[in-house]
């Protein structure tokens, strides 16, 4: 699935983009800017993290972003570097953010892209020191080069994304994406400022041990759910949560497992961001070899409806995905 087979573990990602375009041809090397810009942007929101404590720059900035949530001052320093970034990259005409409210046109209308992002995922657990993310995804538009974007550009099916990936800013800071054709991370290295492939043709054990999901929630899950995990806890797997979806995900793409955020009493569909959130990371764990399904249906092939839409996700080793929808199905 791979053909990335030769590359040496060791090699910059600048290196690794630019060799994946010369041979695959992106026609233009468009999408390989596209991916420096991010990974730079990346880079200096790692200072900015890294300094956090120092700099007081966490805790809570006071307003509140378009789902009601308080904003973290990181979050917002998070939005602006890479909005900033992908304007002055040129290789997007359109933004959308888990942050805004709206689609940010970037005046660049001759681009061919448009970008989901969440700047700054799980930012309840920046005043912890707890592991933080920040998730991407790419689709080519679908209005003519040249014109003004428009929402259909930005709401298309998971099956349309052209890459995706996300930053781990963890023990060790990470990059993984794929552009569809497996999925590749890469490390980190403060002290000279780049990224180095650490983690190649990464795949997830089809069999997982590891699920992950609030189970303070347990009793406003779905019973199909409550069922499943009650089997997970009858076979003895090891419940693993963070509250930082890409530190959880990270950790069971590594290790084999499953993330679970079901609907509740509270949240009917979910709390997760379809387009923010959801799509980027289903695109990655079925390059992994894994899944992703709502419990009904694989999440690449909902059609979102609106900008900021919740998902139900189950998400990682496939036999263990397999067992949410087959439980979701006999409870219906
Ligand atoms: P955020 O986008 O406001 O940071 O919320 C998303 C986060 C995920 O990182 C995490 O998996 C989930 O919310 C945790 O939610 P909960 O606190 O309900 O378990
Ligand atoms: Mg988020």
């Amino acid at each position: 699935k791979n053909e990335n087979l030769a590359l040496p573990v060791g090699i910059t990602l600048d290196r690794f983009i630019m060799r994946n375009q010369e041979a695959f041809q992106f026609a233009s090397g468009e999408l390989s800017q596209l991916l420096r810009d991010i990974a730079l942007a990346s880079k200096i929101l790692n200072r900015e993290i890294n300094r956090a404590g120092l700099a007081d720059v966490t805790g809570l900035l006071g307003s509140q972003n378009v789902q009601g949530e308080a904003q973290q001052k990181l979050d917002v320093i998070a939005d602006i570097r890479f909005l900033r970034a992908l304007k002055n990259g040129g290789e997007v005409c359109a933004i959308i953010s888990e942050e805004e409210p709206e689609i940010i046109l970037t005046g660049n209308n001759h681009a061919k892209y448009v970008i989901a992002i969440d700047p700054l995922d799980g930012s309840s657990n920046i005043d912890s020191n707890v592991s933080i993310g920040t998730i991407f995804s790419i689709f080519r538009r679908k209005t003519p080069i040249g014109s003004v974007p428009s929402l259909k550009d930005c709401i298309q099916r998971g099956d349309e994304q052209v890459a995706a990936g996300y930053i781990l800013y963890g023990s060790s800071t990470i990059l993984v994406y794929t552009t569809g054709k497996g999925v590749n991370g890469f490390t980190y290295d403060n002290s000279l400022g780049e990224y180095f492939l650490s983690h190649p043709q990464m795949q997830v054990n089809q069999e997982g041990t590891i699920f992950s999901c609030n189970e303070g929630n347990f009793y406003d899950f779905p019973e199909c759910i409550q069922e499943y995990l009650t089997e997970c806890k009858q076979k003895r797997y090891a419940g693993r949560y963070i509250g930082s979806l890409v530190g959880d995900f990270h950790r069971n793409l590594l290790k084999g497992g499953v993330y679970l955020y079901p609907p509740t009493r509270h949240n009917p569909d979910g709390k997760l961001r379809l387009l923010y959130e959801c799509l980027p990371l289903a695109f990655i764990i079925e390059q992994a070899g894994g899944k992703a399904s709502d419990g009904k249906q694989r999440i690449l092939e909902i059609q979102p409806q609106n900008l900021h839409q919740r998902s139900p996700l189950y998400i990682g080793s496939s036999s263990m995905v397999e067992a949410i929808e087959e439980c979701c199905k006999e409870m219906d």
